[in-house]
C-alpha cells in the first residue's frame, strides 16, 4: 500500500508505562517487545514510541543527552533492534520520537557550551545571551517557560565573563532542556545525521516534538502573550472554533516561517530511503490553515490535528471541527489526522466525564481539575472513539485508551514527576495522571505491568477491572469494540473514504450523522434515544441500544455503525 500513513491507525506507546520487562517498575523495550501481540490483536497499523533515548529523565525522556543511544532504563540498541524486528514481523510499522527543539542540559554539547567562553562556537549551538541591563541581571527578554516560570536561566559567574556578567540560556520548557540554535548549520547537520541513524536501523518514521518551535523570531523580541501548548479552558478559544488555543502560538517563539526550510531538508533525507517513511508534526498552531503549512507536499507527511482535544461534547461543534479539519488538510493534499488522547492531556475517558456545561476540555498542563464522572466519561469516550475511527484520514490511539482507562485523577502530590507540576509549585497538577503503568492482568501484582509488583506511578483500583485480560474476547468490552471497529475500518477502507453528511437525520440536531463509504455512522449527543433507520444492519455500537416506540433506538452518548 503506497503512502500507508494516509489512513494508518497509529498506536502511541509511552515506554515508561507500557510494560516492564525487568521488574524495576519502569517500562522498557523488552517489555514492549513482549507485548506487541496486543497491538497486532487490536489491529493497528503502526506503533509510535515516545522517547527512549539516553536521558536524565527530567521530562520523562523529552530531555535527550544522546540521540543515538538507548537509556539504560529502557534497554540497549540490541533491545531496540529486537523490538523493531518483532514489530515488522507482526506487520506493524515503527515510528520513533525526535526531540529537536532542545536537548538535555547533560548533552555533551551543552556541557561543552558551559565550559566554553561567551561567544564561542560551543555556545553558538544553543541560545545564549547577555542579560538586559548594564550588569545583565535581567533576563534577555520576557518569555515564560511552557512549564511555568521564566524561559531563561543564568549561568554561574566565571572569570572570563564580560561586563554584563554571566550569560543566560533559553529554555522554552524545563531549565534542564536548553533550546538548540537552529540558525546554526552544525545543529542542522547533526539532526539530519540522527535521522539517518534511525532510518538505517529500519524505522518507518518520526514524530517530531514541538515541530512549531526550533526557529525563533529574529532578535528574540519581548512578547506579552501567554505561552502554552494548548489552552482548553478558555471559553473564548472554544467560541473561536479553533483547535489549539488562541495566543499559544502567535508569539515569536513558535511557528516561524523559517522552520519549514528544515522540514523540506528532512523530506529529502527520508526520500533517499525506500518504503514510504514519514514525518509527523507535533505543532500546536492555530488556525488550522497554519497547521496545513507543515504538511505541504515537500514537507512532512502528517501533522497532529489536536482539534478534538478542545472540542466540546456538542453535535454542532463536532460537525464543524470535522468539516474544517478535512477541508483544511485537503487544500494541501495531506491526510487529516485525529487524536483523542496522548501523554500530554487528560485522557478522553476522563475529559468527557466532566460537567457538560463546563468549558471542558482539559489539558494535562492545566490548573487542578474537578473530578470527572467516570461512567459518563467512559460512555462518551467509547462513542467519541467509534466516531473518530470512521473518519477518513489517520487516527492516533494512546496506549490504554483501548482499555477505556481514565486518568488517575487523585494521584498524591508526593509521587508526581512532571516538571510542569514542580515549576508551578503544584498549582498545576501536570501530566502524570495520563501516564500510569498499564494494567495487563487483573490478578497479578502491579496488575501484570511487569514481573514485580513495582510501578513507577501507583495504579488506581479502578484499573483492575479494565485490565487487558479482563477484556480479551469479552463481548462489549472496550478492547473488543476497538478491535471490531479497526477490523471494519480496514475491510471497508474507511480511512481512504470520502465523508458525506446526512443532513437533518431524524430531525435531531443533536445527532451527528454521516456516511463514509458503505457505512453510516450516527452519534447521539442529545438527551433522548433516536430511532435507527428501518431495516438497518448494526455493525458495531459503542454501547447497548434501546427500545423505542419506533423500534430499535440509539441512546444518548452512543455511536453506531450501520450498513444502510
Ligand atoms: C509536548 C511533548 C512533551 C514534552 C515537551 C518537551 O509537546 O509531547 O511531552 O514535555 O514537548 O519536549
Amino acid at each position: 500500500d503506497t503512502e500507508w500513513w494516509r489512513d494508518a491507525v497509529i498506536y502511541q506507546v509511552y515506554p515508561r508505562s507500557f510494560a516492564d520487562g525487568n521488574g524495576d517498575g519502569m517500562g522498557d523495550l523488552p517489555g514492549i517487545t513482549a507485548r506487541l501481540d496486543h497491538l497486532a490483536r487490536l489491529g493497528v497499523d503502526a506503533v509510535w514510541l515516545s522517547p527512549f533515548y539516553r536521558s536524565p529523565q527530567k521530562d520523562a525522556g523529552y530531555d535527550v543527552t544522546d540521540y543515538r543511544q538507548i537509556d539504560p532504563l529502557f534497554g540497549t540498541l540490541d533491545d531496540f533492534d529486537a523490538m523493531r524486528a518483532r514489530a515488522h514481523e507482526l506487520g506493524l510499522r515503527v515510528i520513533v520520537d525526535l526531540v529537536p527543539n532542545h536537548s538535555s542540559d547533560q548533552h555533551a554539547w551543552f556541557q561543552e557550551a558551559l565550559a566554553a567562553a561567551p561567544g564561542s562556537p560551543a555556545r553558538g549551538r544553543y541560545v545564549f545571551r547577555d542579560g538586559k541591563d548594564a550588569d545583565g541581571a535581567q533576563p534577555p527578554n520576557n518569555w515564560q517557560s511552557i512549564f511555568g516560570g521564566p524561559a531563561w536561566t543564568r549561568l554561574a559567574p566565571r572569570e572570563d565573563d564580560g561586563p554584563a556578567g554571566p550569560q543566560w540560556y533559553l529554555h522554552l520548557f524545563d531549565s534542564s532542556q536548553p533550546d538548540l540554535n537552529w540558525e546554526n548549520p552544525e545543529v542542522r547537520a547533526e539532526f539530519e545525521d540522527v535521522l539517518r541513524f534511525w532510518l538505517d536501523r529500519g524505522v518507518d518514521g518520526f514524530r517530531v516534538d514541538v515541530a512549531h518551535g526550533m526557529v525563533k523570531a529574529e532578535g528574540l523580541p519581548d512578547w506579552g502573550g501567554k505561552v502554552a501548548m494548548v489552552e482548553g479552558r478558555d471559553a473564548a478559544d472554544l467560541a473561536e472554533g479553533t483547535g489549539a488555543a488562541g495566543g499559544s502560538n502567535e508569539g515569536p517563539m513558535f511557528d516561524q516561517d523559517g522552520v519549514h526550510e528544515i522540514y523540506r531538508a528532512w523530506h529529502k533525507v527520508l526520500a533517499e530511503y525506500d518504503g514510504d517513511r514519514c514525518l509527523v508534526a507535533e505543532a500546536w498552531v492555530s488556525p488550522m490553515s497554519r497547521l496545513a503549512r507543515y504538511v505541504r507536499a515537500d514537507e512532512m507527511q502528517q501533522a497532529f490535528n489536536f482539534a478534538f482535544l478542545t472540542t466540546k461534547w456538542d453535535a454542532a461543534r463536532i460537525r464543524d471541527v470535522v468539516t474544517e479539519s478535512l477541508e483544511t488538510m485537503d487544500t494541501v493534499g495531506a491526510p487529516t489526522t485525529w487524536v483523542l488522547s496522548n501523554h500530554d492531556v487528560v485522557r478522553h475517558a476522563s475529559r468527557l466525564g466532566l460537567d457538560e456545561t463546563a468549558d471542558g476540555p482539559m489539558n494535562g498542563i492545566g490548573p487542578r481539575d474537578p473530578q470527572p464522572d467516570a461512567e459518563l466519561g467512559l460512555r462518551r469516550a467509547r462513542a467519541a472513539t467509534l466516531l473518530m475511527l470512521a473518519l477518513p484520514g489517520s487516527a492516533y490511539l494512546y496506549q490504554g485508551e483501548e482499555l477505556g482507562l481514565p486518568d488517575h485523577t487523585t494521584l498524591p502530590d508526593g509521587v508526581r514527576q512532571d516538571p510542569a507540576f514542580f515549576r508551578t509549585h503544584g498549582e498545576e497538577t501536570g501530566r502524570d495522571g495520563c501516564r500510569i503503568p498499564l494494567p495487563w492482568e487483573a490478578d497479578r501484582p502491579g496488575m501484570g505491568f511487569g514481573p514485580s509488583e513495582r510501578t513507577w506511578l501507583p495504579q488506581p483500583d479502578s484499573y483492575r477491572k479494565l485490565a487487558a485480560d479482563q477484556q480479551y474476547g469479552v463481548d462489549g468490552s472496550t478492547f473488543e469494540m476497538y478491535r471490531a471497529a479497526l477490523g471494519v475500518r480496514r475491510a471497508e477502507r474507511l480511512g481512504r473514504g470520502g465523508l458525506a453528511w446526512i443532513a437533518g437525520y431524524a430531525d435531531a440536531k443533536d445527532v451527528v450523522a454521516l456516511r463514509v463509504g458503505g457505512v453510516v455512522v450516527l452519534t447521539n449527543l442529545g438527551t433522548t434515544p433516536v430511532a435507527l433507520p428501518d431495516g438497518a444492519e448494526v455493525l458495531i455500537a459503542s454501547g447497548p441500544l434501546a427500545d423505542t416506540p419506533r423500534g430499535t433506538g440509539l441512546p444518548t452518548d452512543t455511536t453506531v455503525w450501520l450498513r444502510a
